[in-house]
């Protein structure tokens, strides 16, 4: 039986993989952090079988020590200070979580693999779309030059660095998946997809008049995290390391998902209900994503299995069904 620890089990990601890996029959080591995380309910409700672990990625020896207590063959690093827009207002604590983070869980492998190399232990390191920024090149691939825009940004580089400077200085079996946006009911709502397909629930059912977002220009790539998921896992299978882009290959407005979102409950005149509030635009924007993911279709064979307007109706869906339930109807 294969041994997995994910680290970020309590977030969108960390469920779905935890969900993929239980299902191929390995024993799964969960990271939940701080004392009395309110996630940890979550991830015992979610997935019982998860054996959780207590640690922090700005904590090296609580790493080592979940190391020992796991003793994973795979280590999924999917922790992070992962909204781009309090990043700008957290810039210390991102850094040191979402980029410094990866240097210590990598070091925390390299010493429990006895300081040598660290062949023993495969890695996957959540890189991100949000590293290309101001895209020099359209679509993004593996090659694109790194622009990013924001503090998470820059802190996603540096973890995407180190982590193939340890593949490279140690022969370290270390994957980098530069994974674009990618979302489901699971998606926490800060989020734009989120907060959209959960208001649209809402206001379908009466319970809230309005929306106020931001910039309605921006663009993403967005698939279904329950794909994505399996990429990571797909990574960890290859002879050696790598890194990925995972993404659909489509590019949609936020306008154009709000258009799917307000259809799915028949309401086409949308504007009534959306208004643009400053305090939701960023000081700098990532205006445009779309990836090639044509490296990962060939070596991985991955392919993405939910569509555009898929996603948007599940999102939906579930919105509306967890509404009418909190609301008792
Ligand atoms: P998420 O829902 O925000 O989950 C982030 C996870 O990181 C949570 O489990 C969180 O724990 C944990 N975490 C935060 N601070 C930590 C710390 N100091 N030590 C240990 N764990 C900590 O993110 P996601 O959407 O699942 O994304 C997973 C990873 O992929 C993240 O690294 C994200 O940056 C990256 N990524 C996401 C996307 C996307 O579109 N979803 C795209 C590219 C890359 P708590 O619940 O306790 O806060
Ligand atoms: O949903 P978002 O907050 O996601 P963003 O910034 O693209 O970041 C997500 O994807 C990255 C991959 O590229 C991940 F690495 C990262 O961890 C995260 O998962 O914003 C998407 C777009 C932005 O252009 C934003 O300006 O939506 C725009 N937007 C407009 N109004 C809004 C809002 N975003 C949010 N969160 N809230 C709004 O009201």
């Amino acid at each position: 039986m294969s041994r997995a620890l994910i680290i970020g089990i309590t977030g969108q990601d960390g469920l779905y993989l935890a969900e993929l890996l239980l299902s191929k029959g390995y024993e799964v080591f969960g990271l939940v952090r701080g004392q009395n995380n309110p996630k940890r309910a979550l991830v015992e409700e979610t997935v019982p079988d998860v054996k959780v672990l207590t640690g922090d990625l700005t904590d090296q020896s609580s790493l080592l020590r979940a190391l020992e207590a796991a003793q994973p063959d795979e280590v999924y690093n999917l922790g992070a200070i992962s909204y781009v827009a309090y990043s700008w207002e957290n810039a210390k604590v991102t850094s040191d979580v979402t980029g410094m983070g990866v240097l210590n869980i990598l070091e925390a492998i390299r010493l429990y693999c006895n300081g040598g190399g660290a062949s023993g232990v495969r890695f996957y390191q959540a890189s991100s779309s949000e590293m290309f920024g101001k895209v020099q090149e359209v679509p993004q691939r593996e090659s694109t030059l790194l622009w990013p825009r924001s503090p998470y940004g820059v802190s996603k580089v540096y973890g995407h660095y180190m982590t193939i400077n340890y593949r490279e200085s140690y022969g370290m079996h270390a994957s980098s998946g530069i994974l674009f946006n990618h979302e489901s009911p699971r998606r926490g709502p800060e989020f734009v997809t989120r907060k959209i397909s959960r208001a649209v629930a809402r206001i379908k059912l009466g319970l809230q008049d309005q929306i106020a977002l931001g910039n309605l220009d921006a663009k993403r790539d967005w698939g279904y995290a329950g794909d994505y998921v399996d990429a990571m896992w797909r990574m960890l299978q290859q002879p050696a390391g790598d890194d990925y882009v995972i993404a659909t290959g489509e590019t949609h407005s936020i306008r154009e998902y709000l258009d799917l979102a307000f259809a799915h409950v028949g309401i086409s005149d949308w504007d009534r209900y959306v208004y643009q509030d400053p305090q939701f635009f960023r000081p700098a924007e990532v205006d445009l994503l779309i990836g090639d993911a044509s490296k990962a279709n060939d070596v991985l064979g991955w392919k993405p299995q939910v569509s555009f307007p898929q996603l948007v109706s599940m999102m939906v869906e579930s919105d509306l069904a967890e509404q009418s339930r909190l609301a008792g109807r």
